[in-house]
């Protein structure tokens, strides 16, 4: 059970909160079981694209539970979505799911892959829950209730100054040699600017994480879905940071970019770093 201390948000939340716990939790042992065995890899968008059996079983693993519980609300899955299901944020609560945040980390055994359930309501990110089962971490936000792992409140660095910053920036899976040459260039231009330095570990859910809980300063990356950031927008905002649209304004879910910080200030300072790129809408 997450641990709700402090939170003031209402008992339905919880209720919401409780329920993406659990089935995170189940979803996890899944993923230890397999992650030492070695994976049955289909491509998708492109051959860095991964996909394994995992992934789709654990996806219908949380949406059957959380259908059971929830009947009226609604569902976009990443792999239900690349099976074809309608992608489209309603107000209607909707659960936003990850089953494998990280796929790429899964199948090489690096040990850096999460659950990710973010629900929003009235297209707000209301709920947000990253469970990494290798690590035994486990985020969870409610919207204005505070930001926690493993039960324990987590801040982010308020960090303000480009030249003090660790930021967190990654290639991604698209191989279009404009795209690859713009991030690598983004990446230098941070770089230039003075950040102290960059990482990346292959998950933009876990990359959120780390900037909610004040390891790195800033997060940003091009061309990653709804499903990759739902749950760590709740997360990194509710632990005192900001998630924004590269390009500036507030974060756009299916917009596909992001910008995670943990200042207002910072995250201005990265966006005017950034050659910006425009993705076909979730
Ligand atoms: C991954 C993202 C990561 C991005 C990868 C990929 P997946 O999600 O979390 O930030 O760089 O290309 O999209 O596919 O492992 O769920």
């Amino acid at each position: 059970m997450a641990n709700l201390q402090g939170n003031t948000s209402s008992t339905v939340h919880q209720e919401y909160l409780s329920a993406a716990v659990e089935i995170a939790r189940k979803a996890g042992e899944e993923i230890r079981t397999t992650f030492q065995l070695k994976k049955t890899i289909e491509i998708k968008s492109s051959p860095v694209d991964l996909v394994t059996e995992t992934d789709q079983k654990v996806e219908k693993l949380i949406i059957s539970f959380l259908q059971n519980k929830f009947p009226d609300h609604s569902f976009i899955g990443e792999e239900s979505t690349e099976a074809g299901s309608h992608c489209e944020l309603t107000d209607n609560p909707t659960w936003i799911i990850d089953p494998v945040d990280g796929t790429t980390n899964f199948v090489h055994c690096f040990p850096f892959v999460a659950v990710s359930i973010g629900l929003s309501i009235n297209k707000e990110n209301s709920v947000g829950v990253i469970y990494n089962p290798i690590l035994d971490e486990m985020f969870t936000a409610i919207k204005g209730g505070g930001a926690f792992c493993n039960d324990k409140p987590i801040s982010c660095s308020k960090q303000e100054d480009i030249c003090k910053c660790l930021a967190i920036a990654e290639v991604g899976s698209s191989r279009d040699k404009a795209h690859v040459k713009t991030k690598l260039g983004n990446i230098a231009a941070v770089i230039d600017r003075g950040a102290h330095g960059l990482r990346s570990l292959g998950s933009a859910a876990l990359n959120m994480c780390q900037v909610a809980r004040g390891g790195g300063d800033v997060y940003f990356e091009h061309g990653i879905h709804c499903w990759d950031m739902a749950a760590g927008a709740v997360i990194v905002t509710e632990a005192g940071g900001t998630v924004i649209d590269p390009k500036g304004g507030p974060l756009d879910l299916m917009k596909r970019n992001v910008i995670a910080a943990s200042s207002q200030q910072l995250a201005e300072t990265i966006s005017s770093c950034l050659t910006h790129i425009e993705f076909p809408r979730d």
